[in-house]
């Protein structure tokens, strides 16, 4: 058995962050599959009482230990490999502070615009969706001023806080109906440098469930 468990699906980009972490730290783990979509596992009262009070994906099992939410898995592994941990308590504020930014404001809005377009059963509400893409926007604009001559979120080496702001920013741009890269140019260049790190996967080859209702992989090796 794998030393790690991570419960995910692949159109998960909050369950990405702890994929990619595992990956990125040359972790032995191995995915468990939640079928999200047509099963509805996360809603079931069992994975609520069993696996997640919270009833969420990602969930990390790492022996007796069972972790939830992509920031304190970040945070865990982070301390457990010493790798993309912010170094001292300017640093690990930094990080929290952006981390905290990412999950409301980021990939917060990121996830439910595209769970809209793509997986919900019917037509989202117009007013809803533009109002999810005015968030958007902002919160994107102000990623993009943060990283303009910056490598890094929080210094020039990448750290959990780089992590978690990937969650939702690879899956391909018809997925959302606007291009994060081209429209934002420092999170493009910084997407790339994230890219370039040993280990990165796409989430559609990091992650069982593509296509959607599958136990799939995409198996490729660009964005
Ligand atoms: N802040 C959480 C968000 C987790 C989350 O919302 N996961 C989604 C899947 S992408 C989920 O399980 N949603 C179920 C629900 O909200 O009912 C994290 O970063 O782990």
């Amino acid at each position: 058995m794998a030393e790690f468990q991570l419960y995910c699906f692949a159109q998960s980009g909050n369950a990405y962050r702890a994929a990619l972490m595992l990956n990125l730290i040359g972790a032995d783990w191995k995915p468990v599959w939640i079928d999200f979509f047509a099963g509805g596992a996360t809603r079931k009262p069992e994975y609520r009482d069993e696996i997640n009070e919270m009833g969420e994906v990602p969930v990390l099992v790492h022996g007796k230990k069972k972790l939830t939410q992509s920031g304190v898995i970040l945070t865990y592994l982070a301390d457990h490999s010493g790798k993309f941990k912010p170094q001292g308590e300017d640093e690990e504020l930094e990080s929290l502070r952006w981390i905290i930014f990412d999950n409301q404001k980021v990939n917060g809005f990121l996830g439910p615009f595209r769970f809209l377009k793509n997986f919900a059963p019917k037509p989202a509400d117009p007013a809803v969706m533009t109002f999810l893409k005015g968030r958007i926007d902002g919160s994107l604009a102000i990623v993009n001023k943060r990283l303009t001559g910056r490598r890094f979120l929080v210094s020039d080496k990448p750290t959990i806080a780089d992590i978690s702001m990937t969650g939702y920013l690879y899956y391909p741009a018809e997925e959302f109906g606007f291009d994060i890269a081209k429209e934002h140019p420092a999170i493009a260049t910084w997407l790339a440098r994230m890219q370039a790190l040993s280990g990165w996967k796409h989430p559609y080859d990091l992650m069982p469930g593509y296509p959607s209702g599958t136990q799939g992989y995409r198996h490729s090796s660009g964005a």
